[in-house]
């Protein structure tokens, strides 16, 4: 059996080791996955949403067990971790109310009745990248157990810990053996099996783009399901009529949070130009103001990078010719620091405007109107997030219409609610997830004829 350690990326320290499943067992987990599936999906609709109810109150339970695992595994700061931590009970209850919701129509036919059903897939697979462990895994596993699917899910190899814990709650709950199971391991062994496998008929794949064509041309050769969470470059617009102290004092949030490692980053700041030097200026206070540090410290904002060959990788961006306008802070000592940082490209074509940094880097550039604005944010292959600044409503849905993104915000940065619809438009991925569709995703539809 191979092994991996853990690394606490604020300390360098290994946090604990951890057995890699490898191809036979994840085979063997796959058949299990798909034994139970029979029984699962004939579990009532109302004892199953009890059952996921159970799993949601034992998450709470030991909620600040699991942000206290992610604060070590992922140096999360902790009042993220413990956001994280609700996200997945909530998404849980959210879940739990799916079961006796899953509603099939009645269609007006001629000569009888029409009627559809929600069928579970059976064995659904889930992919999870380091960056957020817990909600990313909840979002792919609620839903889908909800809609009376069997789960295998492979956490990320530098942050299985928490994906681990959820497994051992949702036994003690009380869900069956085999409907949900994680397998520590390699993309490219676990998660190709998931690909490769018959059995699993969806696979949910949150990651990096390149990675996630890989999923789907594999997935294609068995018309298998996807669901693709990808990479993200999205633009904050700041127009000259925008709250410019607001905007520029929450900018950084926009971007750093998570220290830069979420696909919703906004990694690109757009600004109008009559106010791009106020705006400049406002930053770099607020900048400067991110506090950087231990993670476990309730005060702390921003924590390390996940590992030091991520840190080469988001440095790799500032080259020596890059025109830095200023930096935040970052602790001395050991972990994966990088401090926060904010840069005024010289072309559109500058590697940190088009591609996905993942890291506390942000671009700054100017633009002079509305269709400027909307031409600079939609130069991407990516299209998942963004925000717009200004006190003009009409402009603020013209521009919400106008970019190509799955989730916008307007004078504000949120992206994520367990109840409102998350994906992305052209590279960010395929279908979404969270939602009032959530369960949807899960499913196929099966239309019955009954000749009367
Ligand atoms: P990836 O390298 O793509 O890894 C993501 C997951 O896929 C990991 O569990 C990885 O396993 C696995 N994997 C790698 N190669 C595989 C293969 N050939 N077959 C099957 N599985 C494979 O991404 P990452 O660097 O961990 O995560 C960062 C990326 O995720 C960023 O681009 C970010 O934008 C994106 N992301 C997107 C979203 C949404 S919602 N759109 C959310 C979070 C992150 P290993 O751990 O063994 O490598």
């Amino acid at each position: 059996m191979t092994t991996t350690q853990v690394v606490n990326p604020a300390t360098e320290q290994v946090v604990t080791t951890v057995e890699l499943v490898g191809a036979a067992e994840t085979d063997a987990a796959i058949e299990r996955a798909q034994r139970a599936a029979a029984d699962w999906r004939a579990v009532a609709p109302g004892d199953r949403a009890r059952l996921l109810r159970r799993f949601a109150e034992a998450v709470d339970a030991n909620l600040e067990q699991l942000a206290q695992l992610e604060v070590a595994n992922a140096g999360h700061t902790i009042g993220n971790a413990r956001w994280e931590a609700g996200n997945v009970r909530d998404v849980l209850h959210f879940a739990a109310g799916i079961p006796e919701r899953l509603l099939g129509n009645q269609i007006p036919v001629a000569g009888g009745v029409d009627i559809t059903f929600h069928e579970p897939l059976g064995v659904v697979g889930v992919i999870v990248p380091w960056n957020f462990p817990m909600p990313i895994a909840a979002w792919g596993f609620g839903p889908a157990l909800a809609a009376g699917n069997t789960v295998v899910l492979k956490p990320a190899e530098l942050t299985p810990l928490t994906a681990i814990r959820l497994s051992e709650l949702a036994l003690e709950a009380g869900v069956p053996e085999g409907v949900f199971q994680v397998l520590p391991g390699k993309g490219s062994v676990v998660g190709q099996r998931f690909v490769t496998h018959p059995a699993v008929r969806k696979v949910v794949f949150t990651g990096s783009t390149e990675v996630g064509k890989e999923i789907m041309a594999g997935c294609a050769r068995q018309v298998k399901r996807v669901t693709l969470e990808l990479g993200g470059k999205s633009a904050n617009i700041v127009f000259a009529d925008a709250d410019l102290e607001r905007a520029a004092a929450t900018a950084p949030y926009g971007v750093f949070d998570n220290a830069g490692q979420d696909c919703c980053a906004r990694s690109r700041i757009l600004v109008q130009r009559s106010v791009f030097d106020r705006f400049l200026e406002l930053l770099e206070p607020a900048v400067h103001g991110v506090r950087v540090g231990d993670p476990g410290d309730e005060s702390t904002e921003m924590g390390p990078l996940i590992s030091a060959a991520h840190r080469d990788r988001v440095a790799s961006f500032v080259e020596p010719s890059t025109k830095v306008a200023f930096t935040g802070t970052q602790p001395d000592g050991p972990g994966f620091w990088y401090p926060p940082t904010v840069v005024l490209p010289d072309a559109p074509s500058d590697r940190v405007l088009t591609e996905e940094v993942f890291g506390p880097v942000v671009a700054v550039v100017p633009f002079e109107d509305e269709a400027d604005a909307l031409r600079i944010a939609n130069d991407t292959e990516y299209g998942l997030s963004g925000s717009i600044w200004t006190n003009d409503v009409g402009r603020a849905l013209r521009v919400s219409r106008g970019v190509e993104a799955g989730n916008l915000s307007v004078n504000s940065h949120s992206s994520v609610r367990y109840w409102t619809p998350f994906g992305g438009y052209k590279q960010s991925g395929l279908g979404r997830e969270l939602g009032p569709d959530a369960a949807l995703a899960f499913t196929e539809t099966k239309n019955v004829f009954i000749a009367t």
